[in-house]
C-alpha cells in the first residue's frame, strides 16, 4: 500500500499539479476518483469549500478527515517539506518569492481565464452530449488569453525556467494550465510565444507530466472529442 491517496479527476490543473509534484518526488501514490459534478458527502468532509484535489498521507490517518490536506498549493508544500529532495522550491528568498508569486498567478489568473473561460466552453457541454460553446472559447483564446501569454512570455525571457536556474513549483504550475489549454485547443502560435510554448512542451514531456497528459488523452478520446480550432 502507498503512503498517499489523490482525490480528484485527472483533468482537473490543480491535481495535475500534484500528481506531477509526486512523481518528481519519486512518491508512489493512489488515486481515488471524484465526481465534481455530484460531490459525496465523505469528500466535502475532507474538502469543505468542495475542491479537489485533496491528499490523504496514510501514514497520518486511514479515514475521515484524518491525514488529509485540500487545495495543490497547501499539499505541494507540504511534500516538499516532507521530502525535500529533489527541491523544488528556491532556497534563495526573493527567488523563492518569485516563484510562489508566478504558481499564485497560475493558479488564479490563468486558472480563471483558462478554465472558467475555455476548457469549460468547450468540454463540458460534450460531456453531457452537446456541442462546444465555441464562440466563448475563442473570444478568450483571440482576446483574454494574449495578455497572460504575454506576461508569461516576459517572466522567461528566452530563459529555460521562470525562477532561478531549476525547475521549481511555478514551471510546474504554469504547465499545469498550459496542458490543459493544449488538450482541447493546441498551444499558441510559437511565433509570438515562443519561450512559453517551448517551455510547456519541454514540461509535458518529463515523464511527471506525461503519467497525468496520457490518462487526459484516455478520457477525451472515450468520449471522441478532437481539438477544436480557435484561429
Ligand atoms: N486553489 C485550489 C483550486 C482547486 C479548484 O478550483 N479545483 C476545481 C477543479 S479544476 C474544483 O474542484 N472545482 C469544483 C467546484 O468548484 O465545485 C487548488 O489549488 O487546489
Amino acid at each position: 500500500m502507498t503512503d498517499f491517496v489523490v482525490f480528484g479527476t485527472p483533468m482537473s490543473p490543480f491535481v495535475r499539479k500534484v500528481e506531477v509534484v509526486l512523481h518528481e518526488k519519486g512518491l508512489p501514490y493512489d488515486f481515488e476518483a471524484v465526481n465534481i459534478m455530484a460531490k459525496p458527502d465523505w469528500f466535502l468532509a475532507i474538502s469543505p469549500i468542495g475542491r479537489i484535489p485533496v491528499l490523504r498521507d496514510r501514514r497520518r490517518g486511514n479515514e475521515g478527515v484524518s491525514g488529509t490536506i485540500p487545495d495543490s498549493s497547501a499539499i505541494c508544500a507540504f511534500l516538499e517539506a516532507d521530502t525535500p529532495v529533489p527541491g523544488l522550491y528556491p532556497k534563495d528568498p526573493y527567488t523563492l518569492g518569485r516563484a510562489l508569486w508566478m504558481e499564485e498567478y497560475a493558479d488564479s489568473e490563468m486558472a480563471a481565464t483558462v478554465g472558467f473561460n475555455l476548457f469549460r466552453p468547450i468540454l463540458f457541454p460534450r460531456m453531457q452530449g452537446k456541442p462546444s460553446d465555441l464562440e466563448t472559447a475563442r473570444k478568450t483564446w483571440q482576446e483574454k488569453l494574449p495578455r497572460l501569454f504575454d506576461y508569461m512570455e516576459a517572466q522567461l525571457n528566452g530563459r529555460t525556467w521562470l525562477a532561478g536556474d531549476v525547475m521549481t513549483i511555478a514551471d510546474i504550475a504554469l504547465s499545469c494550465q498550459m496542458t490543459n489549454l493544449d488538450l482541447v485547443a493546441g498551444l499558441p502560435d510559437v511565433t509570438r510565444w515562443p519561450a512559453l510554448v517551448a517551455h510547456t512542451r519541454r514540461m509535458a514531456a518529463r515523464p511527471s507530466f506525461k503519467a497525468n497528459l496520457e490518462t487526459c488523452v484516455t478520457i477525451l478520446s472515450g468520449i471522441r472529442f478532437e481539438k477544436v480550432d480557435l484561429g
